[in-house]
């Protein structure tokens, strides 16, 4: 039997469909047992296992979907402790941490095997061998055969060195089967959130067609994009809404909007479900939509874009390799665009990128003001360069500033790199002291200035308060220790929007 475990990823959050794991699980549907276990719902995750385990039978596996940050931080030693109880379990990380770092994983003791990338086929390919079943699924040319052959795979070689194939193609989301909601008690994950009082979670495509140099999402996909049609993403909007009456939507796709006669039909699909939905584009991308597009999708229920802003600087946006036609005037231009549809730009911007972090960040931070000053209601995420694994300008660039990652888990899941996880290190070589904490006091000032939309629970007077305290540090640009505001922020809650978003 195969049990997946989706660590806890955060203690203070409603949790999240665990989407990879209804995924990899759909394409075991047929020929394996299987059973998904969540770290969010459980009190005690060790006992449970350890329970599930005992019961496994002759094949014992641990399939866990690690995210950098708290769930590698849980995945770690709970793995650990589970290969010590059960020595003859086989223990398979997938997902962003491993993808990206399959050899620190494998020097481990604990984890035997690494899918790379998205695992539906490599897994099963993995189980078929381990289990020596005779008919691997058909995959046009790629054999079952060895390890070797499986695209994808990272394992240990016979003198225990870890290797990796290199990673399969994407697989086409139209061409795998569907994910069994009845693995997974789905109630559970329907939350309120400033969309609707029913909020669930759904992924619509592969990839994304970007190579941009800071993003995580270029190693699991090398620039492919693949979807789902339409018509199926729109049949699971009416399936939620039947099912467990949702009313709102997130969709997390990398890149919901890459493909605009899929949106526009959705839309029109979806048209009379009345429910509010959520999902992350681009804008040189979208700024190229029809305006009956932008209609289509705001008269079904489109609340919010989360759009990569990234810097008000074209210099860095170049070293970015952000591609397409970005420039910081296009980003005023949607921001523009979106306000006239009623429409919230979620704009996330990645400050301080070496070489010159300083001059970076306070040329976004006035880019920022004009933003807000355009369209008050866009929401503004900040999160400081946090380097992948990638070739380009500000990978090196971090290289030759002294960056290195750690060689082992222990020291990743130490709190200096948890931090770094969640793009809140205080360690980044070309990150200074100063810096960090002038971005953090300019970041608290317009969070009051401009109190966020998403917070449900900031009433108008709260609004206003914050609003009327932070009104000189804001004109005046004096953000330096804004003592008066932290005292008010922890009268009236405050939501950081980067810890709490993706
Ligand atoms: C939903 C989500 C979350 C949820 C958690 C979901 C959960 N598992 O409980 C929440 C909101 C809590 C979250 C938090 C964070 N997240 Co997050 N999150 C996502 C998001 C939007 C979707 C992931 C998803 O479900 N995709 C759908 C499934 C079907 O695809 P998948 O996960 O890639 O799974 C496939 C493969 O990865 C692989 N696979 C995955 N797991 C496994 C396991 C096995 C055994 C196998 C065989 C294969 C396999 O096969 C799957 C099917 O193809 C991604 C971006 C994205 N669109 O993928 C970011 C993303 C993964 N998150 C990211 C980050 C940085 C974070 C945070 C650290 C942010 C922060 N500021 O704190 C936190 C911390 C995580 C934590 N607390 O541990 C980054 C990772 C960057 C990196 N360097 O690796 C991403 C890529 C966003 C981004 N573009 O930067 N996140």
């Amino acid at each position: 039997m195969i049990v997946f475990y989706n660590p806890q990823s955060s203690a203070n959050r409603k949790p999240i469909l665990p989407m990879s794991l209804l995924a990899v699980g759909a394409v075991l549907e047929d020929r394996y047992n299987y059973e998904i276990v969540d770290g969010n719902l459980e009190d005690d995750p060790l006992a449970t296992l350890d329970r599930c385990l005992q019961t496994a039978g002759a094949f014992p596996v641990l399939a866990v979907t690690v995210m950098p940050g708290p769930q590698l931080q849980q995945a770690v030693p709970l793995c650990q402790e589970l290969k010590r109880r059960h020595p003859h379990l086989i223990i398979i990380w997938g997902g962003y941490f491993p993808t990206q770092h399959w050899d620190v994983c494998l020097r481990s003791d604990f984890v035997d095997y690494v899918i790379r990338g998205h695992g539906e086929y490599a897994f099963r390919q993995l189980l078929d061998l381990l289990t020596g079943q005779a008919l691997p699924i058909a995959i046009p040319g790629t054999p079952t055969v060895a390890l070797q052959s499986i695209p994808g795979l990272a394992y240990k070689d016979a003198d225990g060195h870890p290797v990796s194939n290199p990673l399969a193609p994407i697989p086409a989301p139209k061409s795998l089967p569907p994910w069994n909601f009845d693995r997974v008690p789905v109630t559970r994950y329907v939350r309120p959130t400033f969309l609707g009082s029913r909020t669930l979670g759904y992924h619509s495509s592969y990839g994304c067609p970007f190579f941009c140099n800071f993003c995580a999402v270029v190693n699991m996909v090398n620039g492919r994009w693949l979807p789902q049609t339409a018509a199926y993403v729109a049949h699971i909007a009416h399936t939620y809404h039947a099912r467990w009456g949702v009313n709102a939507i997130e969709f997390y796709d990398n890149n919901f909007f890459t493909q605009e006669a899929r949106v526009a039909e959705f839309s029109e699909r979806i048209m009379n479900l009345s429910i509010a939905w959520w999902g992350e584009g681009r804008i040189d991308t979208m700024m190229h939509y029809s305006d009956r597009t932008w209609e289509l999708m705001r008269d079904a229920g489109l609340k919010m874009v989360f759009l990569g802003a990234e810097s008000g600087s074209m210099e860095t946006l170049k070293r970015m390799d952000k591609g397409g036609q970005m420039t910081p005037e296009k980003t005023l231009e949607m921001v523009r665009r979106m306000k006239s549809y009623g429409i919230v730009p979620e704009l996330s911007f990645v400050m301080g990128s070496p070489p010159d972090p300083e001059a970076d960040a306070q040329q976004t931070m006035e880019f920022i003001r004009q933003v807000k000053h355009i369209n008050p209601a866009a929401e503004i995420i900040m999160y400081l360069y946090t380097p992948v694994p990638l070739a380009g300008d500000l990978y090196d660039e971090a290289q030759s500033e002294g960056f290195a990652f750690p060689a082992t888990l222990e020291e990743w899941v130490a709190p200096d790199w948890l931090n770094f996880s969640q793009r809140r290190s205080l360690t980044m070589p070309w990150i200074k002291r100063p810096l960090r904490q002038q971005l953090h006091d300019f970041e608290r000032v317009l969070n009051a200035y401009y109190p966020t939309f998403t917070d449900t629970k900031l009433t108008t007077l709260h609004r206003s308060i914050l609003k009327f305290v932070s009104s000189w540090r804001y004109h005046t640009r004096i953000y330096h220790s804004p003592i008066e505001l932290r005292a008010l922020h922890r009268l009236i809650t405050y939501q950081r929007p980067e810890t709490s978003g993706f």
